[in-house]
């Protein structure tokens, strides 16, 4: 395991040190953020935030994400264009010493909260989701911190439209048509894709969503066997689907987990839930468990402590304040250290 923390590049307000002084940190998960989605990143601007991490002792082997652009999600006959921009990323994040590539097939919006600052008993904040506060939603008029991109009130009733009626199956083959052409590049470049789970698992607003339950990854793999096709183990993401036994597909999936974002939630009934500290005492992922079928079935990829609460009066940003990830770090480290003993793999 190895593990890493997410850094929003030179903008972001937690210096490279305050990640280096986390016990057992050993790299930055991060991405070049200011352009455009579908265009090809600036090697020169990849290689610098390498440096800076380097610079501070730390790895830069993740990114996330590279987005996918919409009209590949679409199957627009403009895809093929962005699939090439694509896989010149993959090549240059190569370059770059990169192993890993998260990225999403989410149509539209990317992770997806009704509540970015729930309060809890004890003064901490954190993400929630509750359905009535999903129900109160105008689509056409959105904003959530976070996305990929952000889009005018016209664009994303452009976009909404264009999906209209899109099946899942043309969604995933759409998928599959994107990593079939990129494949070639990360072998080339020996980088692994890593697709991150859909937040919340299920379709939200009429778009259909197609990575979130077992067998969604049981087909995946399927369709595209090359290694380099794998997969973002995202408890918090999994997790919010009750139907999913994280354990049983850490377990099912441990060869194909190239990245494990670590995240706890606790339900307050059937569909709400909200983010808490990362143990698993505090919430309804077990996180001791997904730990110990990572480690049995041989997981060695990338990990990060994944959204945590904001404590202590930090105003970070919502899910990624520095105290709550840096003590969710460590009790993954210290959980990885107590399992890894016992089954004499360390
Ligand atoms: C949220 C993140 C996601 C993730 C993308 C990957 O906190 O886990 O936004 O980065 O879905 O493409």
């Amino acid at each position: 395991m190895k593990l890493t923390f997410r850094w929003y590049g030179e903008k972001d307000c937690i210096p490279l040190n305050y990640i280096k002084q986390i016990p057992g940190m050993t790299g930055v998960v991060t991405a070049v953020y200011d352009t455009p989605v579908g265009e090809v990143w600036d090697l020169a601007k990849l290689l610098r935030l390498k440096e800076l991490s380097n610079a501070a002792g730390l790895n830069m082997e993740v990114i996330e994400s590279v987005p996918v652009h919409e009209d590949i999600k679409l199957g627009r006959p403009t895809r093929d264009k962005y699939i090439e921009a694509y896989k010149q990323n993959i090549i240059n994040c190569g370059k770059a010493g990169v192993k890993c590539i998260c990225y999403n097939f989410m149509p539209v919006f990317d992770w997806f909260r009704t509540d970015l600052c729930f309060k809890h008993p004890d003064g901490a904040t954190s993400l929630a989701y509750t359905e009535a506060d999903f129900k109160k939603l105008d689509k056409t008029n959105l904003r959530l911190p976070g996305w990929d991109e952000s889009y005018t009130k016209e664009e994303l009733a452009g976009l909404l439209k264009a999906y209209e009626g899109m099946s899942h199956q043309t969604l995933f083959d759409n998928l599959v048509y994107f990593l079939k052409a990129i494949m070639p590049a990360c072998d080339e470049a020996n980088v692994d894709m890593a697709i991150h789970p859909d937040d919340p698992p299920w379709d939200i607003f009429d778009l259909p969503r197609i990575v979130g339950r077992e067998e969604d990854y049981d087909r995946l793999f399927a369709a595209v066997p090359n290694k380099h096709n794998g997969i973002t183990f995202c408890t918090g993401s999994l997790g919010a689907g009750r139907f999913n036994d994280l354990p049983k597909m850490a377990a099912k999936y441990a060869d194909r987990i190239y990245f494990a974002h670590l995240r706890q939630l606790k339900f307050v009934n059937d569909t709400d839930f909200y983010e808490n500290g990362h143990r698993t005492e505090d919430g309804n992922v077990d996180i001791y468990k997904i730990v110990k079928a990572l480690v049995e079935n041989g997981f060695d990829g990338y990990l990060r402590p994944d959204h945590g609460r904001n404590v202590w009066g930090e105003q970070g940003k919502p899910g990624y304040g520095l105290f709550d990830r840096a003590l969710g770090a460590t009790y993954l480290g210290g959980l990885f250290e107590a399992v890894e003993k016992d089954l004499g793999k360390r």
